[in-house]
């Protein structure tokens, strides 16, 4: 289509800067960020690596660990000066060093011997999750793999689990995982409360904050030293257990520009040398080695134009919770559609329980998402963004190579349509030739194009599709593919 001697193409772009330079009320005009800040890896195999990070879409990011036991936020609560939320479920106690050493005591009690890898891997490629990303360690320290490094780990004596085959949680997940032919994302928390040259004595009998308890300044010897275990630690890791897809560095608050110095970059750089196309995720930095954005508990907007990946909780909180309050299965296909259509991945947080086993109501949502992706994953994985990506309830993706979808959210009750209009997808200099709804392969009767003056499709006209006879409205979302002429 052309108007004015203009393409489709240009118009949108002189619309897109319009609505930036006039701030005009552009609320259906989604652009694309500009974001200079990221910067992008060096290395052409972690590229590439990037590329198949945008085509899995989905991720199933579980944290489990100490907190997990007594269903109260994760780590946080040893955080003295953070205890006015994460201390919220802590009421037998108000006393900071006595609820410091009952919560650092809980390794003497974690078993989760109902912990199935196998069934856990089978169910998250059952259900389209395509990697999976596990707390080797959160701020607490307690490490769910055989560290080297610390006595404080599933695999210790003093932990029950530690006689139990599959004590090495993170290696029989992530065995379990790849079997399946899933990936892997290794959270790992840059902080840790129970090493002592992060908080000294643990913490206990100090008002505790998220940095370390001591001046690195003053004691620079003390914080190279913690610097030294962290490395050892994620070496142990890209060594030991097969081949890791993203190294998921959480603690966002020690940066180097802060003067929290880890060297995280050299720290990656040694890790590459065992595995050169490792994705590293360095949250807070904003430099190579931050190869995604991790956008927390929230979706950009708009589309970014670098990789990126949503983490989510199914729930309220990362770990476990009892009496927890969970999404909908509708809110989450509606989730997943809309950070897709951004250019996005979606990783789902789902907690284990304290025996080890998933949730039965995250179960059931996981199985909701994956009955949903088995009829309509083609819309899903592997595609890029279509400019603009949404209009209302709808969502538009493409195929690499160029193949548009463009997927209908419906709300609760919104049910027995006979026909509907899909905004915008003909204009993009091509004319629709054929519509087909994707869960069924049945064709969709192309009644009327219609072209809305003064609207924002005007720029872009919209399709009529009526629904043939015995036609199954999804409960939750139809995706349709688009044939251009
Ligand atoms: O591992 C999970 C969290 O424990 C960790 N990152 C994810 C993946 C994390 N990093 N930072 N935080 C958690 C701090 C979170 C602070 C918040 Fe709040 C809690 C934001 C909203 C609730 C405190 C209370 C600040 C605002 C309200």
């Amino acid at each position: 289509m052309v108007i004015k001697g203009k393409t489709y193409a240009q118009l949108m772009a002189l619309l897109c800067l319009t609505s930036i330079a006039c701030s005009l009320n552009a609320q259906h005009v989604v652009h694309a960020t500009r974001n200079d800040k990221y910067v992008a890896p060096k290395s052409k195999v972690v590229q590439d690596k990037l590329e198949w990070f945008r085509d899995q879409k989905l991720c199933l990011m579980m944290h489990f660990g100490l907190y997990s036991i007594l269903g109260i936020t994760e780590s946080w609560p040893l955080v003295t000066a953070d205890s006015f939320w994460a201390r919220a479920d802590v009421e037998w106690t108000k006393d900071d060093a006595d609820f410091k050493k009952q919560y650092y005591a809980l390794n003497r009690c974690f078993n989760p011997i109902r912990f199935d890898a196998k069934g856990i891997a089978g169910l998250a490629k059952r259900c389209g999750f395509r990697y999976v990303t596990f707390t080797t360690k959160h701020h607490d320290g307690f490490c769910l793999y055989d560290s080297k490094f610390t006595d404080y780990k599933t695999t210790a004596p003093d932990c029950p689990y530690s006689t139990n085959p599959n004590a090495d949680m993170v290696k029989s997940l992530f065995e379990a995982c790849r079997a399946q032919g899933l990936g892997v994302g290794a959270y790992f928390s840059k902080p840790d409360f129970h090493h002592t040259d992060f908080w000294e004595n643990f913490g206990i009998g100090t008002a505790t904050s998220r940095y370390p308890t001591y001046d690195i300044r003053k004691q620079p010897e003390k914080w190279a030293r913690f610097c030294e275990f962290t490395k050892n630690q994620i070496l142990e890791l890209v060594s030991g257990y097969g081949p890791i897809d993203i190294m998921w560095l959480d603690g966002g608050w020690l940066k180097k520009e802060k003067g929290h110095d880890m060297g995280i970059g050299e720290m990656i750089d040694a890790a590459r040398a065992v595995q050169p196309d490792l994705i590293s995720v360095n949250r807070g930095s904003k430099d190579e080695y931050m190869n995604i954005g991790t956008p927390e508990q929230s979706v950009p907007g708009e589309p970014l134009d670098y990789p990126w990946e949503s983490c989510i909780t199914i729930g309220g909180g990362w770990g476990y919770h009892f009496d927890e309050t969970y999404k909908s299965s509708r809110e989450l296909v509606h989730l997943l559609v809309d950070v897709v259509a951004k250019g996005g991945n979606l990783a789902l947080n789902v907690g284990p329980m304290p025996d080890g086993r998933l949730p039965r109501p995250a179960v059931e949502r996981m199985e909701a998402l994956g009955a949903w992706l088995s009829k309509n994953g083609k819309a899903i994985y592997s595609t890029r963004t279509v400019t603009p990506c949404s209009y209302k309830q709808w969502r538009f993706t493409r195929e690499r190579s160029g193949r548009e979808y463009a997927i209908r959210l419906w709300r609760e009750h919104e049910q027995g349509f006979l026909c509907t209009a899909i905004p915008y997808i003909e204009g993009r200099n091509r004319v629709v030739k054929r519509i087909v709804h994707m869960a069924s392969g049945a064709d969709m009767e192309i009644k009327t194009i219609y072209d809305r003056p003064g609207s924002p499709e005007a720029i872009a006209k919209g399709v009529l599709i009526t629904f043939p006879a015995g036609f199954r409205q999804d409960e939750y979302a139809d995706a349709f593919a688009i044939e251009y002429e």
